[in-house]
């Protein structure tokens, strides 16, 4: 079939069900030429190249399918900026960037650099096209590479800066992969005999606890998470990229473990006798710096990356597997009779008390407005289906310890520790997932980063709520400053972390979207409502207590 690279890549970009793309122009402009000729490809056009990472991002970890995100040579880095965040999270994103043609390459091209070595560092592939008939096989291997095994980011640098080779013809054929089109592709089935072995273990313990991680959510494996932990009365600790794959509200969930956690999932971790990982690196953030629980705890792990197992806990047991099918194999072969009266009942305490400790907090009616509270309203009042996304720092903080999902109908997205991350990742969750409510809770400074793009959620009308914890400053810093002056920071150390009192709703009112300001605890719940319900881009400003720190993280 004689086809040019840009209606091949329009046609199989359709074919993979890709149904929005990210970017800056200008970059395979003939590709969306033929797009809109031959697909209902929507082409975004963003105010940032990292911004439109974020945006495919969020696309692809709200709905599984690879995000696509382009930028031209000169915006090339901005867009790699932006794939460290999916490269922290195993999202499986693909970027396109035009790149150096053979023929000009080293004579001081306009805006040219060598760009692929800034690739390398946050992508599983890292590959160029210099040919127009290599597009078919190279596009099947980006799918292919970003959503198998752990999934995530590839880039792909089309020849010429614009990628123009996408104008050239030859006979090809727009075959797709469907396998690929989605998280997870394949299966990996474990060794019944290890498996066994791993669950002899677990049956035995007299105190143990899982924590289940991304691995858990990418594998859709959730529900049987679940059923597990019940017929083995184990508690369940997450990490914060798996915090939605158990309820906030169930009896066995103890909450996110690590840094950005809940005092009672590090209490219980720590105690525990046996720890079990379930599809996570039990990584810095999830462990606390290895100190939640200590290196040498009886550990058991399972993971679909064999790198993975035992990479930072020695283990008595480890199995190589997809979690959905390792988790339904264990609750077919579990002995259901053990029961752990005692441990289950001592671990109850421990959320109780945590949230007596917190209960006053949670529920407080302080003016300016305490996160707490704002977590304490989104718990309640997000609706069923809906996907929440939490920015990193402070957000993630507040959200990680203070908010919880109420069924597995509901997820929770986060930033892997980009500031800014969230709000444009909102916008293309809400892209690929248009009839679920999506709301963002971000502080200020993670909003500033990306303001520019209220208009493109205004032009798009992509109707995404987001949540401003605005308390004009980046207060997360308070604690470290105070440190860093050696005691509390002097008046003129605040300039290092506050910023200008501003208005966000009337900025995004200005810009078009719905913008509502909540100044009074009580009035939250109707600005959500509000904002879920206008079917517009709309974005609660909420003045906060610029003197509210989030509790830090304890050893157990
Ligand atoms: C790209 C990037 N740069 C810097 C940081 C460090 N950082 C983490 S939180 C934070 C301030 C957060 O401020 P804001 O979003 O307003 O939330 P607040 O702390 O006020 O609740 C900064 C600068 C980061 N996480 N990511």
């Amino acid at each position: 079939m004689k086809l040019t690279g840009a209606q091949l890549l329009a046609d199989m970009l359709a074919g993979y069900g890709v149904s929005h793309v990210f970017m800056v122009p200008a970059v395979l402009r003939r590709t969306f030429a033929e797009m809109e000729r031959r697909t209902q490809i929507k082409r975004l056009h963003c105010h940032g190249e990292k911004a439109a990472a974020y945006m495919a991002d969020g696309y692809a970890r709200a709905s599984g399918k690879p995000g696509i995100c382009m930028a031209q040579v000169v915006g090339a880095l901005n867009l790699a900026a932006g794939l460290r965040d999916a490269y922290l999270a195993h999202s499986p994103v693909i970027a396109f960037t035009g790149g150096r043609d053979a023929k000009t390459k080293f004579r001081k091209v306009y805006q040219e650099i060598d760009d692929v070595p800034a690739f390398e560092p946050v992508t599983k592939w890292n590959a160029t096209i210099d040919a127009v008939e290599r597009f078919p096989d190279m596009v099947r291997q980006a799918f292919r590479v970003a959503t198998s095994g752990a999934p995530g980011p590839v880039h792909l640098q089309f020849r010429g800066n614009e990628g123009q080779l996408d104008q050239e013809e030859a006979d090809m054929e727009p075959l797709v992969e469907a396998q690929f089109a989605r998280v997870p592709p394949f299966r990996p089935r474990p060794d019944e005999a290890e498996l066994k072995r791993l669950l002899g273990f677990l049956e035995k313990a007299e105190k143990p606890v899982i924590v289940a991680g991304g691995g858990v959510r990418a594998s859709g494996a959730s529900a049987e998470l679940v059923a597990l932990a019940e017929a083995l009365s184990i508690p369940v600790a997450t990490s914060l990229n798996g915090k939605d794959c158990i309820p906030g509200t169930h009896p066995l969930n103890v909450g996110v473990v690590g840094s950005y956690s809940r005092e009672s999932a590090n209490r219980v971790v720590a105690a525990a006798d046996l720890v079990c990982f379930v599809g996570t690196s039990a990584g810095g953030m999830t462990t606390h710096v290895w100190a939640v629980p200590k290196i040498g705890v009886p550990a058991l792990q399972i993971d679909i990356e064999p790198e993975t197992i035992g990479r930072n806990y020695p283990l008595k047991a480890g199995v190589l597997g997809d979690a959905k099918v390792c988790l339904s194999m264990m609750l077919q072969l579990a002995d259901r009779t053990s029961r752990r009266k005692a441990w289950v009942e001592n671990v109850r305490r421990v959320c109780d008390e945590w949230k007596d400790k917190y209960k006053s907090s949670l529920a407080s009616e302080g003016i300016p407005i305490r996160p707490e509270r704002i977590c304490a309203e989104l718990s309640k009042h997000v609706p069923d289906d809906a996907i929440v996304l939490s920015d990193t720092g402070h957000a993630g903080m507040w959200m990680g310890g203070m908010y919880d999902t109420r069924s597995l109908a509901q997820s929770f997205i986060r930033s892997a520790g980009h500031l800014g991350w969230a709000f444009p990742a909102g916008l293309g969750a809400k892209c690929a997932a248009p009839g679920r409510p999506v709301v963002t809770f971000t502080g200020d400074a993670g909003l500033w980063y990306h303001l520019g793009e209220i208009e493109t959620a205004v032009r798009w009308n992509i109707a995404a709520g987001t949540v401003v914890n605005n308390n004009s400053s980046g207060n997360q810093s308070k604690r470290g400053f105070d440190r860093a002056y050696g005691g509390e920071q002097t008046a003129k150390g605040r300039e290092l972390w506050t910023y200008t009192n501003v208005d966000f709703a009337r900025v995004a009112s200005d810009i078009g979207a719905l913008g509502i300001r909540v100044e009074r605890p009580k009035d939250f719940p109707k600005a959500l409502n509000e904002a879920l319900k206008s079917g517009r881009p709309a974005l609660i400003d909420v003045v906060t207590d610029i003197e509210a720190i989030a509790p830090a993280a304890v050893n157990g």
